[in-house]
This record gives C-alpha cells, structure tokens and sequence, in this order.
C-alpha cells in the first residue's frame, strides 16, 4: 500500500499555537480540507451506484487532524472507528488507498474489498483493522496496551522462535508508545466503553480514549444515550485519567489536548480521555437523513460550526493565505480526490476464487504432522502438579493434564499470559506466604501466578468482553493469551467479540492481522445440582462462527495434547473443558511430556467395532463406551464409537470410512438435538455416504430444553448410556 507517513509528520512533533509555522497551519487546513473532499468525492460516486456505502468525516476534522498530529504512526498504535476518515489521512492513508475501499478494489489495502469502505487497516501504520461495531475497539485497545507494556517490561517475550505462531509474529514496541483509540458519544452507552476504561484505569495503560462527540447517534441524540448529556461529567472519577474536554472544531486546540494526554501517557502516568465537541454536518450515512430528526436551525447551527470553513476564515485572517491561495490549494485537493477516485474505479475487483482466503492461517496449518507427536514420550517424571498435588506417578486426571500443560507451555513460550476470573493464586501476592492459592474455580490454573508471577498470570475483572476483547489486543501485538472464561454459560457477554472481532479479524483485514487467542471454557453437565446456568452445552454456536477452531477433549491425555497444539497454533481456540471429565477415573493417563501434541481434527477410534459406527465427542464418549460394552453383552452388537476429539476442523475422512465399514451411523453429543452438532454431520453423511448406509442417520442428544437442578430432571434431559444403548438396538434392527 502507499503507506506515505504525511508530510506534517515528517517535519515532527507539533508545537503549541504561539510555536506554529504558517507552514503547519496550512498544512493542517490541507488535511482537513482533503479529507471533506474525499468524503464529497465519494459522495457523488455512491449517487452515481459507482461505489455501495459512504460514511464521512465531515465536521470531525479539526478533532482527528489535531490527533494524528500529535501522535507518531508506525510507533503509536492506532483502534479508529468507521467516522476516522480525516484521521487516518492525517496518520498516512491515502485518497487513493481510501478510494480502493470504496470500490471493494483487490488491491483496497485494509480488507481487499471484503468490509465496507472508511473500515480502516494498515499495518505499517499500525491502524488495527476496524469492524462496524461500536465500541468493541476499545477493549482491544488496552490489551494492545497491556502487551507493549508487557514487551518493554520483560523484552525476552518479543523474541523471536520457529516451529509456532511465533514464526508469523514479529514484534515492536517501545517503552513510551501510545494507543489511541476513538469512539462516538453514542457508543459510550456499550458496556465495553466502561469495561475499557475500568481496566486502563486500574492499570495505569498509556491508552487515550478519545469520544467524539457530534450530538447524535444516527438519529438518537446524546442526551438519551448520557444520563445528564455529558460523557466527561460521568467519568470524571476514574483515577489515573488525564482528563480534557474541548472544543473539538478548532484545530489547534486539539492538537494542544493529544499532545498533553499523550505526555501524561507515554511518562507512565496513566491513561486520557479526551471529550471533543464536534458537529455532524452530513447525515450519519449516506442511508439515512438526518432532515428527519433534527430541525432546520438545529442543522444550520451546526453549518456555523464547520471546522474547514471557520480554520479557513482565520488562515485568511492572519495573513497566512489570500483567498486565492487557499481557492487554488482547494481546487487542487478537490483534483487530488476525483483522481485517486479515476484510478480506483479502474482497479482490479477481488477474484472470487479467493474468498475463503485467511479465514484460518493460510501459514501454520494445526492439522498438519508438525503437531503429530502423539506417541507419549517415555514414562513422564514424578513431577508435582502445580495444583499442589502430592508427588506421585500415575495416571493424571484431565484436570492436571491441562493444568501440566499450561505449565510447561509458559516455561516454554514467554508470551503466553493467562487471565481469567479467579485464575490468580492470590492478586494480594503478599498472601501467597501463608496461603495455598486459588488458581481458579477448577484449579486448572493452580501454582502458574506462583511460578511465572503477577504479570503473566492474574485476574481479571468480573467481565466476559474484557477478557476476550483485550485479548485480541494482546495477540495482534504477538502475545499468546490464554484466558479462561469460568464456566460457558457465561460466555454471553463476550460472544460480540468472539463473534464480530475475534473469529473474523484475519479474514476482514485480507490476512494483515491475526488474533490467535485461546480461550478455555469449562462445559457440560451431568454434575448433579449445575442447572442451567453452570452444566449448558452450546458448542454448535461456535463451530457455526467461520475462523473459530473448535476443540472438546474426551479424556486427559487428548486434553494435554490438544491444549498444546491450540496454544502453537495460529488461530483462534474455543478449547472446551468438559467438567464432569476433569477428574473422572476414566481417560487418565501419565504426563505425556512438555512436546506431547496432537494435530487438530484426526478421530479416534476408541471402540472398534463392525456392526454400526457411534460418532461423538466430549463427555458421552465414556457413556457410549458404557453402552457399547452392554449392547456387545446382551444383544451381540459391535459398536465402533469415533471420538471427535476436535469439532472445527472434524475429521470427515475417519467418518465416513467407518460409515463404509459398518453401513450404520448415530451421531450423539450432549448437547439439545435441534439444530445441534449431529445435525451437520448427519446431514452430510446422507448426502455424501447415501450408497453405503443401510439404515437411516439416527441422532442422539439433550431435550430441546435447559439443563435442570434437580438430579432427577438432569437425568431426564441429558442422555444417558441407557438412552444410546436403546439406540444402538433399535439401529441394528432396522
Ligand atoms: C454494536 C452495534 N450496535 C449498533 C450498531 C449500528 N450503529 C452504527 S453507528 C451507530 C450510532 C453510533 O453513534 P455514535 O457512537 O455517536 O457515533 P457517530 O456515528 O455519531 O460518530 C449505530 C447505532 C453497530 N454498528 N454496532
Ligand atoms: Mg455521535
């Protein structure tokens, strides 16, 4: 891409008012103006149906020209919203490169014509890819924070390694960079805005929370979404802030407020928030109007305000330019926008061969040999596991597997950190003298804060989208988060950004960036007592997510090489923990050793059998393998049971040669049968396997209802080794 940095940068860091040049103010009126003619160019091309979607910048340019100047692109890091037109101009984007976005061009450098214009993307800029939604930039922001912190604190983590996601992750940083990151006064309402700031706060991140503030939010105006129509008056009391509010429609005032804030944040002091008033002088988008909602003098009031025509006023004013000069320099901004707008139009479209490009790592494939370690090392030593258990050998439960796992993966790879509700031994550390520790709800994260300290592993706050949300900050800056979510069902609060920011973000930035997070999320039922808000399943809602890999081990050793090859990898992990199996007898197994993986999406046949193929996963493979056993006793059935072990890659191939084999098939998972998990692979053994089945696809799964607290309604509800056992027969007798 042409990632110029702007002139104004190159001549470097802006002064105050009284030290400006005449040469800076009429280089920031150029980029302001570019700006407002960008947006009008594109205006005219989405009336002419030449381009599909314009949101502009006008009115917000004195705000994101006076941001841009004082902070350093390529050094400071960068989380803009769709309305930062004028601010990424001023960072170092293009008119052209803006205008390949607006056409959808191949060559559109932030997407590549997958996400809609003004969505922005640079890496040599370090502008972080930029989705529709509100707000959850925010949260990515301050891991992005967390983790240039964590890299000038501890600078052995930004070291370089090959053989995993290290390889395709160089990092930089530096001890006083800053992370911007903007936001509309509507969009302070989300949680994620208060979870962004609680946690830069506590933290004392180098973050600057700028809120725009144009009055509306499409057609809603501020006074609806703030309680008193004030943002700054709501969080005055955070500490750690530096605090401004300005008026956002005069340039050198701006520039004035980012570079106070950005000397509060880059010596160490903490965060900023910055409250700029702006106007909206067009409509939110080119799909709404705002003549609608907002009345006559309301609008005209705001014309008054226009930040291009009041700077151009005073550089007249003060003798900096003559009408005529700044009437050239217009036209020649104006000519500079249709031309960037000719040559667009000309560019090549996307192939459509390449959709699928980067929905997962097109570099570090998890279900290649790399990862197939799967002979056990010789018998593993007698190590404790950190969770405090005594030393012994033996079988390990799931539980300590994983728990061994996260262990020896930290030991090995400096840039993993682990957070989580309840995942620290003690945040008091101080406590640790005399006391055991948490180390989780599970204790699957048992003694790693006492091992690897207080910056790599410890709490978080008591907020699901904080943690995914930062998260994502701390890997597209080449961090390996790991973080626990306690108990899946409440994994709600952070699906947005599982969903729209975590899963897509290689896909949506054409493969510029990449958040290989894993997320381990304890599961399932059969606990006796879990109800409906500690035993759900719901694993069909990920494995429906495209740029998800989705892992749900059956027993402890799957569980220990699993969790390695989640962490190696590439790509983002819902890795998930079926509770009822963390300490079951059944699939112990000894310490497999520190380089024990198992590659994504290969089966296990864990019963063979001849007469009819059981495909599952999870907690019903002990269940099947109980009732198996009883259908080859009393009624001379062989079941061969496949174990999934992953559900995002499957493998398909062990599937249907066992389908060929045995010419019978149930697929069973715990959780509810409609629209489940068994219903795409059953769905396509039928349409690929149609010629080899001598009876139907048959199903097995939880009541299309919730997860019930009394022990004998959760019996009802969740199947049972009798209900696969009934199934068995019934499908051999067809
Ligand atoms: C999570 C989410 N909810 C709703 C929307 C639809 N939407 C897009 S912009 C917008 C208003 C945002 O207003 P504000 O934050 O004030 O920013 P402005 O557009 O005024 O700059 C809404 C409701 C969205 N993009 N994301
Ligand atoms: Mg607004």
């Amino acid at each position: 891409m042409e990632a110029a940095i702007s002139s104004a940068h190159a001549s470097g860091t802006y002064p105050a008012r009284d030290e400006l040049t005449a040469q800076q103010m009429i280089e920031i009126y150029r980029l302001m103006f570019l700006s407002r003619a960008v947006d009008d160019r594109e205006i005219l091309l989405k009336r002419q149906q030449k381009i599909f979607f314009q949101i502009s910048s006008a009115g917000h340019e004195a705000l994101q020209v006076g941001a841009a100047l004082a902070l350093r692109p390529g050094y400071d890091w960068f989380f803009p919203y769709y309305r930062d037109g004028a601010l990424a101009l001023a960072l170092g984007v293009t008119p052209y490169d803006m205008m390949l976005q607006a056409v959808g061009a191949a060559s559109d450098p932030a997407s590549g014509g997958r996400q809609m214009p003004r969505h922005w993307s640079s890496r040599a800029l370090h502008i972080v890819s930029t989705s529709s939604s509100t707000a959850t930039q925010l949260l990515q922001a301050v891991g992005c924070g967390e983790a240039g912190r964590a890299f000038s604190k501890h600078p052995a983590m930004a070291a370089k390694a090959e053989g995993d996601y290290r390889a395709f992750h160089d990092v930089d940083f530096h001890g006083d960079e800053v992370v911007l990151t903007c936001v509309g006064e509507g969009s302070t309402s989300q949680g994620e805005f208060w979870e962004a700031i609680n946690t830069a706060s506590n933290q004392k991140l180098p973050v600057i929370f700028l809120v725009e503030d144009n009055g509306y939010a499409i057609s809603v105006p501020v006074e609806v979404n703030t309680p008193g129509g004030n943002i700054s008056r709501l969080v005055a009391n955070f500490p750690n802030f530096h605090f401004a509010e300005i008026d956002g429609n005069d340039p050198v005032v701006t520039i004035r407020a980012f570079q106070e804030a950005a000397a509060h944040c880059r010596a160490g002091l903490g965060p900023a928030f910055i409250h700029g008033h702006v106007v909206r002088l067009y409509s939110h988008s080119l799909s709404d109007d705002d003549k609608n909602y907002r009345s006559a003098a309301e609008r005209e009031a705001d014309l008054l305000r226009d930040p291009i025509a009041l700077f151009r006023t005073r550089l007249i004013g003060e003798g900096i330019l003559t009408v005529t000069e700044i009437d050239e320099l217009e036209h020649s901004l104006e000519r500079e926008a249709a031309e960037a707008a000719e040559r667009a139009l000309e560019a090549p479209l996307p192939a459509v061969e390449g959709i699928t490009t980067h929905v997962y790592s097109e570099d570090l494939d998890p279900t290649s040999a790399s990862f197939a370690t799967e002979q056990p090392q010789a018998a593993a030593k007698t190590d404790a596991a950190p969770d405090g258990g005594k030393k012994r050998a033996g079988p390990r439960t799931m539980a300590e597997l994983i728990n061994i796992c996260l262990r020896d993966e930290m030991r090995r790879d400096p840039r993993i950190v682990v957070y989580g509700e309840d995942v620290a031994d003690a945040s008091r550390a101080e406590a640790l003298a005399e006391v055991k520790g948490k180390g989780g709800v599970f204790k699957l994260t048992a003694g790693l804060q006492s091992e690897f300290g207080s910056d790599r592993v410890f709490n978080s706050p008591l907020a699901e989208a904080n943690i995914v949300g930062r998260a994502i900050g701390y890997a597209l800056r080449g961090m390996k988060p790991v973080v626990e979510i306690q108990f899946f069902d409440y994994i709600w609060p952070a699906m947005h950004q599982i969903r729209n920011e975590l899963s897509v973000m290689r896909w949506r930035s054409n493969g510029t960036w990449a958040a290989p997070v894993v997320i381990r999320v304890p599961i399932g039922g059969y606990l006796t007592g879990g109800a409906i808000y500690h035993s759900q399943s719901g694993e069909s809602l990920f494995t429906h997510t495209p740029g998800l890999r989705v892992v749900f081990p059956s027993n402890a050793l799957d569980a220990n090489g699993l969790l390695r090859t989640a962490i190696r990898c590439d790509d983002p992990v819902l890795f998930f923990e079926h509770k009822r199996l963390y300490r079951e007898t059944y699939g112990r197994a000894q310490d497999p050793g520190p380089d024990f993986a198992i590659p994504f999406g290969k089966a296990k046949i864990v019963r063979p059998g001849t007469d009819l193929t059981l495909v599952t996963y999870g907690a019903l493979v002990p269940r099947a393998l109980q009732a198996a056993q009883q259908a080859q006793r009393e009624h001379g059935i062989d079941t061969e049971i496949l174990d999934l072990r992953t559900l995002n890659p499957y493998d398909w191939e062990a599937i249907a040669e066992s389908v060929r084999k045995t010419n019978r098939v149930i697929v069973a998972h715990e959780d509810m049968l409609s629209w489940g998990y068994g219903a795409e692979i059953a769905s396509r053994i039928a349409d690929e396997l149609f010629h080899d089945l001598d009876a139907p696809v048959r199903r097995i799964g939880a009541m299309d209802t919730f997860v019930a607290y009394q022990p004998k309604l959760e019996d009802a509800i969740l199947p049972q080794p009798e209900t696969i056992l009934k199934a068995l027969v019934s499908l051999k007798g067809f």
